[in-house]
């Protein structure tokens, strides 16, 4: 707990540093162009045939407020370095949805392509293609597997997430009773790495007293999040905390718990967006939780992808790159693959919400 508070504090002075420096947290920018409305809306090329590099990003899916920010994050990196952005997202967070939206983009030629991967291993082919055909891909924020990406970048280090998340939830129940996880699709691999680590927490036995009972999946979609955290509350009457290790299920779940008047009965933690997540801090129904900032992961991405264009990074550990304002990166090993990590969760509680709430 020590050393994450250290962390903690660290992140704070960074983020202090960021915000100090007006950089992705200012308000300013033209949110609106950067928002993908419908299923396969994207920024059309600008037409002049000089012939600005194209950048793409493909997110998991539509109407989520995180995803609008990590875009937004990318496509400033990308208009900052003179490049034109091409922001993407379908309808519904599947594979099959996002491989669609690969071959359309290998036919327009972009010169790289950062993904918000639905599946570990699904997107293979199509990304390898994509590779094949010149383009530099990259996976942000939840992982391809090593094969369909150059490098990944990664907002934290899962482990941490994963740990700090149990801790948290239970010390809020007061350390014994049972937890449940509502997750967002099965097959991401962001949401999985972190449940894989809150389950090698609780095998500490001083989690005897705990008992997770269900991982549920709302897909990062409201309404079925709704739906699977009211069946859950159905189902074990006795559940004393739900952990949401995503931003749609965590409002969701803050939705349904202030809704049913359950607040201090059935404790909420997770990794929210404050402005999302402010009433429900302020309430009291989620006494805390934590985010990184998502524009950031999007700006990273975008310098990553650069880097990867101009052959100045390969994706190799070792390679050193400078991201704009958030300065030095360096490519890191990541299982069998590498990645660019941007740096640690940050927490979010009643003293600091209405802070960060008007930021993202
Ligand atoms: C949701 C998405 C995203 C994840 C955040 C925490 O918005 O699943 O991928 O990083 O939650």
């Amino acid at each position: 707990m020590k050393k994450f508070l250290g962390i903690c504090l660290t992140a704070v002075m960074l983020m202090v540093l960021v915000s100090a420096c007006g950089s992705n947290n200012d308000k300013g920018g033209n949110e609106a162009s950067s928002s993908p409305k419908a299923s396969g809306e994207s920024k059309a090329p600008s037409g002049d045939a000089g012939g600005k590099k194209k950048f793409a990003i493909i997110f998991k899916n539509t109407g989520n407020p995180y995803g609008e920010k990590e875009m937004e994050g990318y496509k400033k990196a990308i208009e900052e370095l003179g490049y034109e952005a091409i922001l993407k997202a379908p309808d519904q967070p599947t594979a099959e949805a996002q491989i669609t939206m690969i071959d359309e983009l290998i036919s327009q030629k972009v010169d790289a392509l950062a993904i918000v991967g639905n599946d570990p291993d699904a997107l293979q082919p199509a990304l390898e293609k994509a590779m094949k055909a010149g383009i530099k891909v990259l996976s942000l924020d939840s992982a391809v597997n090593a094969e369909s990406r150059l490098v990944h970048v990664n907002q934290a280090d899962p482990e941490l997430i994963g740990r700090t998340l149990i801790q948290g939830v239970v010390e809020m129940i007061g350390g014994s009773g049972e937890i449940a996880i509502l997750s967002a699709t099965s097959q991401a691999t962001n949401q999985n790495a972190w449940i894989e680590w809150m389950k090698k927490e609780l095998e500490d036995p001083k989690y005897k007293d705990v008992k997770l009972v269900k991982v549920a999946y709302g897909d990062d979609l409201r309404d079925k999040s709704v739906s699977e955290t009211e069946a859950l509350l159905k189902s074990y009457p006795n559940l004393k905390g739900i952990i949401a290790p995503t931003t749609v299920g965590i409002a969701a779940a803050g939705k349904v718990l202030t809704d049913k008047g359950l607040k201090g009965k059935v404790q909420l933690t997770g990794l929210g967006l404050p402005s999302e997540m402010a009433e429900y801090i302020e309430s009291g129904v989620c006494p805390w939780m934590y985010l990184w900032n998502p524009l950031d992961v999007g700006y990273l991405s975008g310098y990553a992808a650069d880097a990867l264009v101009k052959g100045t990074i390969t994706g190799k550990v070792g390679d050193k790159l400078t991201a704009g304002t958030l300065g030095e990166k360096e490519v890191i090993a990541d299982g069998e693959g590498t990645q660019i990590m941007l740096g640690a969760p940050f927490k979010f509680d009643a003293s600091n919400i209405a802070e960060w709430k008007a930021v993202y």
